[in-house]
């Protein structure tokens, strides 16, 4: 056995109490979000879809460092569950409040709301955002959340947008569940429309000409802008570039500065998110080039269909230009020609390239206490699922595919019944990390842990499509990681530590795991990630790929850090309400 330090957090609030108000129509939260699902038009189609507060994207929220929030989510649909999942966000004091349904908390049921508690550490600012935590619904239902850095930036810039980019599909989500699920499984086709802040011209043909649009991000020349990029894809990678502008200067990952990194084309899987400084064109340089409006180019990678989108950068006309001489571009139509050659999908985009602005206390290999390998396998018998290292767990049961579904939240199952739900530790470093009696990856307070995900080679019982690969955003809660790097092939420690030489990690909380072939043999590695980091905040967290369909298929795995002790650290009464289906902090809508 290792000795592990416990951190002071533990020490000097053993048993913290979160003094929980009450929770009823008289408690006045922060916030409030209304989740409904109803009709929307969108890119030009409409579809019924789940929204926060009726619009795509949800409100962007804007938080403080240091602050403490209750924001209260109304389910208002009529007949069926939801969550909001603060992404990025550790949660460590509040583990309730992390939106990950039967893993932190029962889903809220129709017509009743949850009041989620956000604890910012005074370290954590940056780009965030907040999403429904439940089947396809964050396909619509997500907005950014910015937490302000209260001191000054280490950047300096004039002013800051926020770029979500999301994806329009014309099925419900029910309807993209069931096929999904289905066996034999029925595709519902790829995503025919990129959507920038809500706005796309969607390939699905347009009836409703009011919603079919190009963004349009509105700038002042001669200027520095921080583009807030947030990647609340569902199954795409993105892939785009400003006409006509050189590079970007990314300075933040995951809510952590890094330094400055300049790229030609920027790359964004669904969960991460990134700063970009865009210096625009001044008065001289805008006559030069005779326009005020350039394209956005925005195009999918990784998927076997390329849409190609757009959205418009577009200069306010404060270089007195005759009105005349203004060239705009229509915001109804794509051009004629695509004005750029975006490049096939870039593998192990800025791998080892970022690297932090403040010294992060990454651990050293000598810390690492243990490694688990996560094998992230697609199998095919009509149906499809995802496995990592044998486990496809997924929040709803679909029939009698081989899923592990709790039938109580993981962390309420820990206070009624600890014996029966805490998993052992040791069973589970026998087999690979997981315990194989509650399917969850154990870990302890002060471990540092090494996770490797492996992507292999599918198999597929009919044939269909033997040794098929993707690409995987991985996505953890709980708290940040280490990211070592990505590479081909199968992993090897020493390949990885050769990269690592001289470098040092960024702290992320999602990252690409790529695919480098279409194609590979039925159980072949090819490709691989490495996170590192250290056990910190107890709790039970979910890590997982971030593409929806994904997770829906299996690809999700729930870990347990801490002992009975950590993890069950707030006693009865205070959390009495969050014990049963649709009580108290669930509150009943009156
Ligand atoms: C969401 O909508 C509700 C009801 O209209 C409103 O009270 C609330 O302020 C909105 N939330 C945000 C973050 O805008
Ligand atoms: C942030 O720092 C202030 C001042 O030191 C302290 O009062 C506050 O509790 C801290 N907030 C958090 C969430 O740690
Ligand atoms: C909502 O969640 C409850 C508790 O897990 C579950 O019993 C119920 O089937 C869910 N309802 C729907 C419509 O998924
Ligand atoms: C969605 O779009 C695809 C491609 O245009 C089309 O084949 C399909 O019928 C559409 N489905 C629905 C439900 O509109
Ligand atoms: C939508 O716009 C197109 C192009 O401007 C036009 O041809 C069409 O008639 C419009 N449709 C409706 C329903 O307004
Ligand atoms: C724009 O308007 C000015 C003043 O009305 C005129 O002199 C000029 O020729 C016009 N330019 C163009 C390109 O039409
Ligand atoms: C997964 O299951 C297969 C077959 O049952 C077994 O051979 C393999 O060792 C398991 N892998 C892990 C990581 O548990
Ligand atoms: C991709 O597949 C090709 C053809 O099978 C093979 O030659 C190549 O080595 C593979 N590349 C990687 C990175 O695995
Ligand atoms: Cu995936």
């Amino acid at each position: 056995m290792y000795s592990l330090p416990i951190p002071a957090f533990y020490l000097a609030f053993g048993i913290c109490s979160l003094a929980a108000p009450v929770h009823d129509a008289s408690f006045t939260p922060d916030y409030i979000l209304h989740i409904t699902a109803q009709n929307i038009g969108i890119g030009g189609i409409q579809r019924y879809t789940t929204v926060v507060n009726g619009t795509v994207p949800g409100p962007e929220l804007r938080l403080t460092s240091g602050e403490t929030v209750w924001i209260r989510v109304y389910n208002d649909i009529p007949d069926r569950n939801t969550t909001i999942h603060w992404h990025g966000l550790a949660q460590a004091v509040s583990p309730w409040a992390d939106g990950t349904p039967m893993v932190s908390q029962w889903p809220i049921p129709p017509h009743h709301f949850f009041d989620y508690r956000l604890v910012i550490p005074n370290d954590t600012f940056g780009t965030y955002f907040y999403h429904s935590h439940v089947g396809f619904q964050s396909s619509t239902a997500s907005g950014a959340l910015i937490i302000e850095d209260p001191g000054i930036p280490p950047y300096a810039y004039n002013d800051e947008r926020t770029l979500m980019f999301q994806e329009l599909f014309n099925y419900t989500d029910d309807q993209v569940e069931t096929r999904i699920t289905a066996d034999p499984l029925v595709w519902f086709g790829e995503t025919n429309g990129f959507l920038v802040n809500g706005d796309t011209i969607s390939d699905y043909g347009v009836v409703d000409n009011a919603t079919a649009r190009l963004n349009t991000i509105e700038v002042e020349p001669g200027k520095m802008y921080r583009l807030r990029l947030v990647g609340a894809t569902t199954l795409s990678y993105a892939s785009f570039a400003f006409e006509g502008h050189g590079g970007l200067e990314i300075i933040e990952a995951d809510g952590s500065y890094t330094t400055p990194v300049s790229v030609d084309v920027m790359q964004l899987g669904g969960g991460e998110r990134y700063s970009v400084l865009l210096h625009t064109k001044t008065c001289d340089e805008l006559r030069e080039s005779g326009k005020l409006d350039f394209y956005m180019q925005l195009e999918s990678r990784t998927r076997t269909y390329v849409v190609t989108n757009y959205a418009l950068l577009r200069y306010h006309n404060s270089c007195g230009f005759p009105e005349n001489a203004t060239h705009r571009l229509s915001t109804t139509s794509y051009p004629a020609e695509k004005p750029l050659d975006l490049p096939p999908v870039i593998n192990d985009f800025l791998n080892h390239k970022l690297e932090p602005l403040f010294p992060n206390d990454c651990p050293t290999a000598d810390e690492v206490n243990r490694r688990v390998i996560l094998n992230a396998q697609q199998t095919e018998n009509g149906y499809y699922i995802w496995h990592d290292s044998n486990v496809s767990w997924s929040e709803t049961p679909v029939g009698s595919q081989p899923y592990t579904t709790p039938t109580t939240p993981y962390l309420v199952a820990l206070y009624n019944d600890q014996e029966a739900y805490l998993p052992d530790y040791d069973a589970a470093i026998a087999s690979g990390g997981v315990d194989p009696k509650t399917k969850t990856f154990p870990a302890k307070i002060g471990e540092v842990l090494e996770i490797v995900i492996q992507n292999i080679g599918s198999i597929s019982v009919h044939n269909q499509t033997p040794g098929a690969l993707e690409a995987h955003p991985w996505h953890a809660h709980g708290g940040h990681f280490y990211d070592l790097g990505s590479g081909a092939g199968a992993w090897s420690a020493d390949v990885m530590e050769a990269g690592l030489i001289g470098k040092n990690p960024v702290r992320r909380d999602t990252t690409m795991l790529f695919r480098y072939n279409e194609t590979t043999q039925p159980n072949e590695k090819s490709g691989w990630r490495v996170w590192r980091l250290r056990v910190e905040n107890a709790g039970v967290w979910m890590v997982h790929c971030h593409w929806l369909q994904h997770m829906i298929q299996g690809m999700q795995t729930v870990w347990v850090f801490g002992d009975a002790e950590h993890v069950l650290r707030v006693g009865r009464p205070e959390v009495e309400g969050y014990l049963a289906y649709g009580r108290d902090v669930v509150g009943r809508r009156s």
